[in-house]
């Protein structure tokens, strides 16, 4: 028997699969097990972007935990193991509250549960959501003063007007002080490239989990080596796509559905989008923000912007 959330899955992939350049949501990735692959990608080599987040947070730490008045509220969104965000609650000794916002409910749990051990004094909210639609914040930081925090580039994931979206909807929060963003940079192809195609395959597995997921939740009969994992860089908007191209013609079980593939044809999992400081400009402005600082590393690889 299907529940909810197999539901979803089900409706949504056959919404992509039936598109003439089959896709699916990265959304779909981060089940227990995409989320334990996927901290595992943090820790690669090649996947410079989690590393050097982290050196621009702790170098800003006392600055960016000065941004959430006393009192104030933490939100952020699509949490994960939350581990960057200790570095802003270690400076924050002030912060009244803490609303970690994630879509992997078993995964959000257990880290909300670590983080009332580590930090006694805070209040800890957990809200399981999907932070591409409206979420609803807890009663209990209605009255607060809010700073959004959403690191690690995940904004690059969305398409431009669904982060403009993202963003407007943090903008209309009660009470929301600034916004905090993690924005990966454009840099030279072969690093970027590198990044979404490391060496021990590990986000090769990332990827392919996410027919392993449609095997198990939706009933689908994916035949996963038969597919392999492709990391492209695209202009305009500047972005990395990751697709998943099948090596052979095939048909595939979905739901109520037979799937068609040809020899070749990709299923598009993800877009991951590269700014520059224009173009992170420009997104916040749309969405009602302004820019008032971007702290960058010395190689200008990542950015952490400040809204306001
Ligand atoms: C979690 C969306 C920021 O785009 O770099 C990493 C996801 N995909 N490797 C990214 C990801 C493949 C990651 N984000």
């Amino acid at each position: 028997m299907l529940d909810q959330t197999n539901t979803d899955l089900v409706t949504d992939a056959l919404d992509g699969l039936r598109a003439p350049q089959k896709w699916l949501s990265p959304k779909w990735f981060y089940d227990d097990a995409g989320s334990a692959i996927f901290e595992q990608i943090t820790d690669l080599p090649e996947y410079y972007p989690t590393r050097t987040e982290a050196a621009i947070l702790r170098d800003h730490a006392a600055a960016l935990a000065a941004l959430v008045p006393g009192g104030g509220a933490l939100v952020e969104l699509g949490s994960g193991a939350s581990v960057k965000t200790r570095t802003l609650l270690d400076a924050g000794s002030h912060f009244g509250a803490y609303v970690p916002i994630d879509i992997s409910e078993g995964f959000l749990l257990d880290t909300a549960g670590d983080l009332m051990r580590r930090y006694p004094d805070l209040s800890i909210h957990p809200v399981v959501g999907d932070f591409t639609g409206p979420v609803d914040l807890p009663d209990a930081v209605a009255g607060a003063s809010k700073v959004g925090f959403f690191p690690g580039s995940t904004i690059g994931n969305l398409d431009p007007e669904a982060a403009i979206d993202l963003l407007a909807r943090a903008r209309a929060w009660p009470d929301a002080r600034h916004f905090i963003l993690g924005a990966d940079l454009v840099k030279e192809v072969p690093t970027l490239v590198a990044a979404y195609d490391d060496a021990a395959g590990v986000t090769a597995a990332f990827n392919r989990n996410v027919l392993h997921r449609l095997n198990r939740e939706a009933g689908a009969n994916f035949d996963v080596a038969a597919f392999a994992h492709e990391a492209r860089w695209c202009d305009d908007p500047a972005r990395i796509e990751m697709h998943l191209v099948a090596t052979r013609a095939m048909q595939v079980t979905l739901g109520p559905e037979v799937i068609h593939f040809a020899n070749g044809e990709s299923i598009h999992t993800e877009s991951c989008r590269k700014y520059t400081p224009d173009t992170l400009g420009q997104l916040a402005e749309a969405a009602g923000w302004g820019l008032a600082e971007l702290l960058t590393d010395e190689q200008d690889r990542f950015a952490v912007a400040i809204l306001q």
